[in-house]
């Protein structure tokens, strides 16, 4: 391998979740999600927006297929609206849901575009958050059961299936902080929630298998690099408690090394936490076999001791300048750690990433063109470390960037656009950046 050039089969896609980009949030039978309810709460969303229509992808996902096609991406990862399945959570399925996912999937393979799906992207349906939520054990089963259902009705065409998204931020923000659907902020009810999205992963991924021959199966972490302020020993305790936070607490379960023993002090203390949610045979579960790990990465947090409230680590960003218009710093370094760590550390067998890229608001110049020079220049920083990490020996598969189109950022709304397509939410007409042209050129030749 030569000159940034990536791996023969290396795969090149973007991505987008379900209720960033459909839209019609209560027709053909959709029941409602957590994220219709918390939209739809005045305040939650930075520019009280919802999204009711967002990208209005539910009825032109063929063209958005077209555009896919047209970059020659060769795979696109979506999610499945639970809700649009199974409107009441479990039990009755919704045929029409199911055939809108089943049409966007022959829609991608008839243009040769293989479809990585994604089944929790954080719109769990309102009525099982009525019933506690994902701090409710009876949680686990409702996802086997929808990961069932779905499973069973594209297993012959999906075969690579993701069962969660970031399950971190899915717990820690909608339970513990408060600012994500559903907006619980009771101590100690994310460490609940996340348990359960773990065992829910364990016990739907075989299921899964059983009904998709020769698939792949596995689930999306995100990861930021904790970096010490400064070579303090409090510093450098605090950043790995940041990361033990952030990263082990997850990372270490799905390999096999249960809870890491520093944070499970830690929530002790912080949280008077009993641990009595989990039961014999957990960490079997949440240990199963996968075929791959996705990542999301993004950026760095500097984590100072000093900065420290209520015994949880506050992240802080180092430089001002190098951020993108999310305040998140650009820190490319950090992708190729997680990376190697990945593999040397974890030694997990084969790695996409599922999610990087970046929120600038650049919109389209006089002529119609959006040059988002910015974005082009973030993604080829981290295209160069993902290649500099595939260099020592890092099994890295592909690379999804996020996101295919500007859509709704959660709790800032429409304000921060990470597409690479410029959407225009007055008509829905969609315009290529700069970035998403010169992507076609790094798929066409396969490198940099
Ligand atoms: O938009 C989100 C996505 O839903 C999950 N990962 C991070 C992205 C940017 O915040």
């Amino acid at each position: 391998m030569s000159n940034k050039q990536f791996p023969t089969n290396f795969i090149w896609g973007t991505a987008t979740s379900s209720y960033q980009i459909e839209g019609a949030w209560n027709e053909d039978g959709k029941g409602e999600s957590i994220w219709d309810r918390f939209s739809h709460t005045p305040g939650k969303i930075q520019d009280g927006t919802t999204g009711d229509v967002a990208c209005d992808h539910y009825h032109r996902y063929r063209d958005d297929v077209v555009l896919m096609r047209d970059l020659g991406l060769q795979a696109y990862r979506f999610s499945i609206a639970w809700p649009r399945i199974l409107p009441n959570g479990r039990g009755q399925v919704n045929q029409k849901g199911l055939d809108f996912y089943g049409r966007l999937t022959d829609q991608l393979l008839a243009a040769n575009i293989t479809p990585f799906v994604t089944l929790y992207h954080w719109d769990l349906p309102q009525i099982l958050e009525d019933q506690g939520g994902w701090p409710n054990r009876d949680s686990v089963d409702a996802f086997v059961e929808y990961a069932d259902v779905v499973s069973r009705y594209l297993g012959d065409r999906v075969k690579h299936w993701i069962t969660f998204n970031e399950p971190f931020v899915s717990a820690f923000l909608g339970y513990q902080y408060g600012n994500h659907a559903p907006g619980r902020k009771e101590s100690g009810l994310a460490l609940r929630a996340a348990h359960h999205h773990l065992v829910a992963h364990g016990e739907s991924v075989p299921v899964i298998r059983a009904n998709s021959a020769g698939a792949e199966v596995g689930i999306t972490l995100n990861m930021s690099y904790q970096a010490a302020g400064s070579a303090s020993a409090a510093d450098v305790a605090r950043a790995r408690q940041a990361d033990g936070h952030v990263n082990r607490w997850f990372l270490d379960p799905i390999n096999g090394r249960h809870y890491p023993a520093d944070m499970v002090n830690m929530y002790y203390q912080k949280f008077d936490e009993s641990f009595d949610f989990i039961l014999d045979g957990d960490f079997e579960t949440i240990a199963v076999p996968t075929d791959f790990m996705g990542l999301n990465y993004y950026s760095r947090h500097v984590v100072r001791d000093e900065e420290a409230t209520d015994n949880l680590p506050q992240t802080v960003f180092e430089s001002k300048e190098n951020r993108t218009d999310i305040d998140w710093e650009i820190y490319p370094e950090g992708l190729y750690r997680i990376l190697n760590r990945l593999y040397f550390d974890y030694q997990i067998p084969k790695i996409y990433i599922t999610e990087n890229g970046a929120s600038y608001g650049d919109g389209p110049d006089e002529n119609g063109r959006v040059p988002d020079e910015r974005r082009l220049s973030y993604l080829k920083q981290h295209f160069t470390a993902a290649h500099r990490a595939i260099n020592n020996g890092v099994p890295l598969a592909g690379y999804f960037v996020w996101s295919f189109m500007d859509n709704f950022e959660w709790a800032y709304g429409y304000k921060q656009r990470f597409g690479i397509t410029w959407v225009d939410y007055d008509t829905q007409e969609r315009i290529l950046k700069d970035s998403a042209l010169w992507y076609k050129q790094v798929i066409a030749e396969n490198g940099l």
